[in-house]
């Protein structure tokens, strides 16, 4: 580290300098957040750009809010939404696979730990290599608080330290904690969220923060069947549909505007061509929408599509090149039973 920077650090903390505010719950769990007018403020002012394009849209991160992070687990808990389903059944399996790549003094840093559910399932394989085990869960959701309370009441040797945050804020935060190795998790595909060259330069930053000892284990969905893909995005029970519509929800709530969520309805497609399930909120009529915090009204015709969420789904081929392209070597690809889903373990060339 430079010395100039650590003249500073000694007065002011990485993390405050970063605008994070720390959070002590207890003795093994503490949080860092930013302090909540930024966020606000940069939600107002994301929602007013992408709602203001021709082609309408909103970032798939901020579907995450409570009642969002709440939903997204009832998607998880459906029968059609195999990749749930298929991941935890790679994880259960993983211990001796994965026991040889371990030491005794990993960290683990999982992006988009939501409720941390699946996250146990890793944490089991690192106790069985370690005594003491530091977690460091990176979420855009408040959700972070409750899951990290519960695993701290399950794991005496765990201490959890949560950064509120984005994936890539989130990442810079963890940069240069401290010598030890980390086992860095990005779970559930959602990497498939981000377009080529946005996921290209995401793994990219996390290649350049890595350590030569780091691991990176990924999550993601593998092409498959159009009908299968169409019914894990269209269930019967309509909770994608909840989920797709509470974006608006929390935008009526944060950001003071007024939509009617019963003017719109979900709309999920599988594009064939680039791979990708696309989401979309349809307006039902021609309607007009006042985003009090962002400063704008917008009209919306009748049929009009505002984009929501691009998942991508991969070939074997497309991911060993991703990797390559991003400096990465790959260490171990392992799938579920219906080879519907894989996990990658890679580490830095
Ligand atoms: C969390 C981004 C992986 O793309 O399948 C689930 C989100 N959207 N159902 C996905 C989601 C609709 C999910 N990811």
């Amino acid at each position: 580290m430079q010395s100039k920077i650590r003249k500073i650090m000694n007065n002011k903390s990485k993390q405050e300098l970063l605008g994070y505010q720390s959070h002590s719950i207890q003795k093994n769990l503490k949080y860092f957040k930013p302090a909540k007018t930024s966020t606000t403020a940069t939600f107002a002012e994301e929602i007013r750009n992408t709602l203001q394009q021709s082609k309408k849209s909103i970032n798939p991160k901020f579907f995450y809010d409570d009642t969002g992070s709440k939903i997204f687990d009832e998607i998880c808990s459906l029968p059609e939404y195999y990749p749930y389903n298929a991941e935890t059944e790679i994880l259960e399996k993983i211990e001796q696979k994965l026991l040889p790549y371990l030491s005794d003094e990993f960290h683990l840093v999982e992006l988009g730990s939501g409720s941390s559910v699946k996250t146990r399932l890793l944490i089991d394989v690192l106790f069985k290599s370690q005594k003491y085990l530091q977690y460091f869960p990176i979420d855009i959701s408040d959700i972070l608080d409750q899951s990290a309370k519960n695993l701290c009441a399950d794991y005496q040797n765990l201490t959890v330290t949560g950064v509120v945050d984005t994936f890539e804020n989130g990442l810079d935060f963890i940069e240069n904690y401290d010598d030890k190795p980390n086992l860095i998790t990005f779970l559930g595909s959602s990497f498939g969220n981000f377009d080529r060259s946005e996921g290209m330069l995401f793994l990219k930053k996390i290649n350049t923060l890595m350590k030569s000892n780091d691991l990176f284990l990924i999550g993601l969905d593998l092409k498959k069947d159009g009908y299968i893909l169409h019914n894990a995005y269209n269930d019967t029970k309509n909770t994608t549909a909840k989920f797709n519509l509470n974006v608006l929800q929390r935008i009526n709530n944060e950001l003071d505007a007024n939509f009617n969520l019963k003017h719109f309805e979900h709309h999920a497609v599988y594009n064939e061509e680039k791979n990708r399930i696309e989401m979309y909120l349809r307006s039902l009529s021609e309607q007009f929408v006042t985003i009090q915090k962002s400063d704008i009204s917008i009209t919306l015709s009748k049929n009009e599509l505002i984009h929501t969420e691009n998942s991508h789904k991969f070939s074997i081929n497309q991911i060993e090149s991703s990797l390559r392209n991003s400096n990465f070597e790959k260490v171990e690809m392992w799938f579920d039973s219906k080879n519907y889903f894989t996990l990658v373990l890679a580490k830095k060339i």
